[in-house]
């Protein structure tokens, strides 16, 4: 499974540290490797900071739905308060690979949907998880993120390194 997370309010490199460590004691979950953190200017709602976004791998038996609940419980915990759709935000936590399962449902969607066209999802992706192949797309990471640049996607670049203790 992949998660990607990231936060342009507050202490951004103190609460993505603090929300993975939760992550990692979740119920028979492990946090097994962890992206470079990426600087990345705002898409969608651009009227706001810069975020710190990255990627980790995770093992877990919780269901999509179960992990799903335990992300948002996380956001939550750490201070998250939803404003505007993709606007500010301490710490967000998607779901962006669960094996190769599909899931369309009202409230969960895996793969995650537009990972292709991110490339602040892109980029720490392909550092950790190259290889793995987007079950809906039919290509690897390293293809999607090469015809990303190939089509002038923006460039994300590593800014910091994560280190958890106890992982
Ligand atoms: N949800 C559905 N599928 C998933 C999934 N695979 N993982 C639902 C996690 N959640 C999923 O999310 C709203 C609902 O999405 C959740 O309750 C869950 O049931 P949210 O986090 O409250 O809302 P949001 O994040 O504002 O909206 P959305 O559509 O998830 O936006 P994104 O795609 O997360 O984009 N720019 C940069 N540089 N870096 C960013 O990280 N993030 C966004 C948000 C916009 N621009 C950004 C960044
Ligand atoms: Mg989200």
């Amino acid at each position: 499974m992949f998660l990607g997370f990231g936060g342009n309010l507050g202490d951004r490199y103190g609460q993505i540290e603090k929300a993975l460590a939760l992550v990692h004691a979740l119920p028979e979950t492990r946090v097994t490797r962890i992206s470079s953190l990426y600087e990345t200017a705002p898409v969608g709602y651009v009227d706001q900071g810069n975020f710190l976004n990255g990627a980790c791998e995770l093992e877990t038996v919780l269901s999509p739905v179960d992990l799903l609940k335990s992300l948002l419980a996380i956001e939550d915990s750490l201070g998250r308060v939803r404003t505007v759709r993709w606007g500010p935000r301490t710490i967000d936590l998607d779901i962006l690979f669960y094996h190769h399962l599909i899931v369309h449902q009202h409230d969960l969607t895996v793969p995650h949907p537009a990972i292709a066209e991110r490339g602040f999802v892109l980029y720490p992706l392909a550092e950790i998880a190259p290889r793995f192949i987007h079950p809906e797309m039919g290509c690897d990471i390293a293809a999607l993120l090469a015809r990303y640049r190939e089509n002038g996607g923006v460039e994300e670049y590593p800014v910091a390194e994560i280190v958890l203790r106890d992982l």
